[in-house]
């Protein structure tokens, strides 16, 4: 099917998150996020670009979206004549870096394609999944107690794993606290680059805890390390930052750097990339699991069609709206069961509607081109 992109309209869009999420990088109070919408034949596609307010978890932040999007990837791919969202990708892809800016317009071409073909998305992609498992990711809190109330909550939905966030002097300690309080949930420590290879000892003091998993130990860009790290640990290591291609995690699993790699659609830039990555992924048998940037509803909806490809059999930081906002900009909110999944909703395009009165009302720029 044959696809000509008439108009492109950016918005950023502030919203206070509903309670603050720290990393070993900082601490978020309220999200800035670029909306991008695609129009063709009367038709909107809608994506959401997943970058952070600062150039912390990577270089790219909301500050640098708006420039990318309006003079280098718009301007390539709109009024072309595309036969696929497949062709947006390679249209970009000489673009340095900015894979979240090229992966928040590919997503919307995508899920543009779908709905001019009146499709689901997550059917469009190749999905196989009617209900996705889901965990939570639980930042750095102000005292174990709280960090405790917050897992037995999350735990009391129905959530399938816990992630939580550590940083040097918020780690081994406290995971021996939360394994005391529940020695037999499934759980993960998520530790985004806060430590480097001498504290492979220390590290190596979390293998007493069986977590499911170590995030990110070392250096967002770093590979061999991690091999050198994961060969003195029992527990898998699984990588986030340094994986931004399929060529990266197919390096990283030749090294033996990770046995779990963490998708993110904007990290990769778009779902033909996460495609292949899943891809790499299943055929070297590693299980994959779908990661969060904190989105909005629109993210979020993306996020829970990626997570229906086939190795995406772990838990995935996919969770409910309300645990982010008070109101998000997609009717229904994104919703979980009592048994901790969220079901794949089957209309056209990422499955939910756009709460066009809220989208208005939460932004604070705005720009068509085209
Ligand atoms: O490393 O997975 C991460 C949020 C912001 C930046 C990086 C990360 C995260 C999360 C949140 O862990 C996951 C979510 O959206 O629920
Ligand atoms: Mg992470």
């Amino acid at each position: 099917m044959g696809i000509r992109i008439e108009s492109v309209r950016l918005r950023q869009i502030r919203m206070p998150l509903v309670h603050f999420f720290e990393t070993s990088f900082g601490r978020t109070t309220g999200r800035d996020m670029v909306i991008v919408e695609v129009r063709a034949n009367g038709v909107s596609g809608w994506g959401e670009v997943t970058a952070g307010e600062n150039p912390f978890y990577n270089e790219e932040f909301t500050g640098s979206i708006w420039p990318l999007l309006t003079d280098y990837i718009a301007p390539r791919v709109r009024g072309r004549e595309l036969h696929s969202a497949e062709e947006v990708a390679p249209l970009t892809a000489h673009i340095r870096g900015h894979n979240m800016a090229r992966g928040g317009f590919e997503a919307a071409v995508w899920d543009l394609e779908a709905r001019l073909l009146n499709r689901p998305l997550h059917q469009h992609i190749g999905g196989a999944r009617r209900e996705i498992p889901c965990g939570v990711s639980i930042g750095v809190q102000d005292s174990v107690p709280q960090l405790l109330d917050k897992i037995r909550t999350e735990l009391e939905a129905g959530y399938q794993r816990i992630k939580m966030k550590i940083k040097p002097g918020w780690d081994v300690d406290v995971i021996r606290q939360v394994r005391r309080e529940f020695p037999s949930i499934r759980l993960m420590a998520d530790a985004n680059s806060a430590y480097t290879l001498a504290d492979a000892e220390h590290l190596r003091r979390l293998d007493e805890f069986y977590l499911m998993m170590i995030e990110q130990p070392l250096a967002h860009d770093d590979i061999i390390d991690h091999a050198k790290l994961q060969r003195q640990l029992e527990t898998p290591i699984c990588l986030d930052e340094c994986i931004r291609s399929a060529h990266h995690a197919w390096q990283a699993i030749e090294l033996g750097a990770c046995r779990i790699i963490n998708i993110k659609l904007g990290r990769v830039g778009g779902f033909a990339e996460a495609k292949r990555v899943h891809d790499v992924c299943e055929r070297s048998g590693v299980p994959v699991w779908c990661g969060g940037m904190l989105e909005a509803g629109i993210g979020r909806a993306h996020n829970v069609a990626l997570a229906t490809l086939p190795n995406f059999t772990l838990p995935g930081d996919v969770s409910a709206s309300k645990r982010y906002w008070a109101r998000d900009i997609v009717v229904p909110p994104v919703e979980t069961t009592s048994q901790g999944t969220i079901v794949v909703r089957d209309q056209p395009g990422f499955g939910y509607d756009i709460d066009t009165d809220w989208l208005n009302e939460v932004t604070v720029r705005e720009e068509t081109i085209g």
